[in-house]
């Protein structure tokens, strides 16, 4: 069956093409899935994935990249993510404010969403997205997400370069930090390095690192409010990627486990769900396992 949506062709000269796009595959309306699979993109377009703690200065660093690779003549996009807790959906102002500086450049398109319905983390509408700016030309894709749980662990099967950053207030967390952050981080970016205990905090870090067989990944210091440190985040980003053929099989597993994973949850409605549990539990013998046997087809 034809749809309106098999016509629209994201193309980054034409951004009102990509926000549809976008929007088709967000809301999964109407000719998602063909518009999807209608996609021929350059795989080697490169995906870098910031993630970090809640105000560790994501943005802030983003915007200063962009400008970067905006004077080089690249075309950038950004997808910023907004993992709101599971039941409550909420700003994505903020994201917009901070970065507003590049809001109206024909070079930088931005896109903000919130991982709605998706059990936390990276839904794979996010990898569904990320192929739409792919689709359309850009020359880089940044993806920032707040690190919490899985949603840093998803990244790297979204970005062929992941950076953690992190903030020498979490100099207590530092031993604690997870294995999975160890892995999944090309390269870890200490922002704020205007604050007290920034160089202790990488030593430690360093260490950490020699003690594990992550130690190749490269650290970053930077103050992205100011500026500083930018250039030397923008030239590894420009570096040409050395991914192993390895990684990208892992990485592309990750992908294609996240999205059979969507296809399966389809037509699960979290809002719904929570209703029907609503209604389950003002019976006695609310058994969950029973419960979410019936969501299983
Ligand atoms: N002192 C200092 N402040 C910074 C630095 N970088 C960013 N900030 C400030 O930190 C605050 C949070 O910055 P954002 O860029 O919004 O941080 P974020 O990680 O994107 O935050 P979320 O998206 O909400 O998780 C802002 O007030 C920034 O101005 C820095 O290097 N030093
Ligand atoms: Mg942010």
């Amino acid at each position: 069956m034809a749809t309106v949506t098999q016509h629209i062709k994201p193309t980054c000269t034409d951004f009102r093409s990509v926000a549809r796009a976008l929007t088709i595959v967000e809301n999964n309306l109407n000719g998602a899935a063909d518009l999807l699979k209608s996609l021929t993109f350059n795989i080697h377009t490169p995906v870098t994935g910031i993630t970090g703690p809640p105000g560790a200065g994501k943005s802030t660093l983003v915007n200063a990249i962009i400008n970067n690779l905006v004077q080089q003549g690249k075309k950038v996009a950004v997808l910023a993510i907004d993992p709101t807790s599971p039941f409550n959906f909420g700003s994505l102002l903020g994201d917009r404010i901070r970065m507003a500086s590049h809001f109206n450049h024909p070079d930088v398109f931005i896109r903000s969403l919130a991982t709605r319905g998706s059990l936390g983390g990276l839904s794979a509408k996010t990898i569904e997205m990320t192929d739409v700016l792919k689709a359309s030309g850009f020359d880089h894709i940044i993806v920032e997400t707040v690190g919490v749980g899985q949603s840093e662990v998803e990244i790297a099967g979204l970005a062929d370069l992941t950076f953690v950053m992190l903030v020498p207030e979490a100099g207590d967390e530092i031993q604690n930090i997870k294995s999975g952050l160890m892995e999944i981080a090309d390269a870890f970016i200490i922002n704020k390095a205007d604050r007290d205990g920034a160089d202790l905090f990488i030593n430690n870090l360093k260490k950490i690192l020699l003690q594990s067989k992550e130690n190749k990944v490269s650290i970053f210091k930077t103050i992205a409010s100011k500026n500083e440190g930018i250039d030397a985040v923008t030239n590894f980003i420009l570096a040409p990627l050395k991914i192993k053929n390895s990684r990208r099989e892992l990485l592309l597993t990750q992908k294609v486990y996240n999205i059979i994973q969507q296809n399966k949850m389809a037509g699960i409605d979290k809002k719904k769900l929570q209703q029907d549990i609503a209604k389950a539990l003002s019976k006695d013998d609310f058994n969950i396992y029973r419960f979410a046997s019936t969501y299983v087809g």
